[in-house]
């Protein structure tokens, strides 16, 4: 249980503060410098940076893995010197001409190997960064088609990239953050379950387990809060991508808790229930801010995801817990329910 004093720290990714582009129509805010959004954290009140390997080092295919590492080592004290904590890396295996059909699942072996290597490149640039979190996002390891790959053969290719992350660094972490689909029409390891079996399936299952993003158990069609319990209790919720979900269509990203209160409440309940705050790991956000929101306040989802969150952390820890032992004594969820409503309401 987290105590009432315990306090949650906050990332966000570079990716988050962007210009607005979609698949319909080009971007409408002007590109900010990664070092000056570097220069937001603090304020907005956030200590970790999330990366993926090409944020952290921009030129990675166009140069030496050794003059890689050397910018990260750089970039690792800058980030020190800011007061910031790099969180995780997380391999960006989907631009890449080489990962049109995946990278792990390529049915090119050629492709294949580009993946490998590029993933333990990225077990270094973390090394480097001073993090041992690797991130893994499936973006394309999954089908357009289902005869396309064999899956059973896939998640053998999938499980040899796990192992040869966990062989480069004794003391690196893989979180799977598991989506069902988009890019895809079906991607493979689409929830924690499936992720915490790769886990187990793996050469470190200790060192094997998961980021739980909101918009992507909702698009599995699973209650998040549930998803982050399971995770909990196998002891495997490394972080978490808190944003928000209307319904089932392209992976949204909205405000945490802007499109569900309740289930907001719920996942803020477990991870307070699992005593999150004190693990140490970050509550971390993955919300992209409106089209619509001109460039001057383009950094207000993260503020304001940030405050929802940290509102929601007052009402759980402010619930009568002793009328709610009561209610579920009487099995009178009737009861309980209503007074869950006239909580979230202030009332
Ligand atoms: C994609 C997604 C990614 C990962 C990091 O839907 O959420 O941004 O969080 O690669
Ligand atoms: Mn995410």
């Amino acid at each position: 249980m987290t105590k009432s004093n315990s306090k949650y720290r906050f990332s966000f990714g570079p990716w988050n503060i962007h210009e607005g582009g979609d698949p319909f129509g080009p971007t409408v805010r002007q590109p900010q410098a990664f070092s000056e959004k570097l220069k937001l954290y603090k304020k907005l009140g956030f200590d970790g940076v999330q990366f993926h390997d090409d944020d952290a080092v921009p030129d990675l295919n166009k140069q030496s893995a050794a003059a890689t590492v050397k910018q990260a080592t750089e970039l690792g004290k800058l980030l020190k010197d800011e007061g910031l904590a790099p969180e995780f890396v997380a391999p960006r295996l989907w631009e890449d001409p080489r990962t049109i059909d995946g990278g792990y699942t390529s049915n090119d072996p050629e492709c294949r190997k580009y993946a490998i290597e590029r993933s333990v490149l990225c077990v270094d640039i973390a090394t480097a960064l001073g993090c041992d979190l690797i991130v893994l996002w499936l973006a394309r390891e999954g089908t357009y088609i289902r005869e396309s790959k064999n899956a059973r053969q896939a998640h053998e290719w999938l499980m040899l990239a796990i192992n040869k992350m966990l062989g480069r660094n004794k003391k690196v972490r893989i979180a799977i953050e598991p989506k069902p689909n988009e890019p895809m029409d079906h991607a493979y390891v689409p929830t924690i379950g499936h992720a915490i079996g790769m886990a187990y399936a793996s050469d470190d299952p200790s060192r094997v387990g998961g980021l739980i993003e909101t918009a992507h158990a909702k698009l599995a069609g699973l209650d998040p809060s549930d998803e982050m319990a399971f995770a909990l209790f196998h002891k495997k919720l490394w972080s978490v991508h808190l944003n928000d979900q209307n319904g089932l269509k392209f992976d949204e990203d909205k405000n945490f808790g802007a499109a569900n209160l309740r289930e907001a409440w719920n996942q803020v309940r477990v991870l307070e229930e699992a005593g999150y705050a004190d693990t140490g790991a970050f509550i971390g956000l993955d919300v992209k801010v409106m089209r619509t929101q001109k460039q001057e306040k383009n950094t207000a989802h993260l503020s304001n995801s940030k405050r929802f969150f940290e509102l929601l952390v007052q009402k759980v820890r402010g619930f009568d817990k002793k009328a709610e032992a009561e209610f579920v004594k009487a099995r009178d969820y009737e009861g309980l329910e209503r007074m869950v409503i006239e909580h979230l309401l202030g009332v």
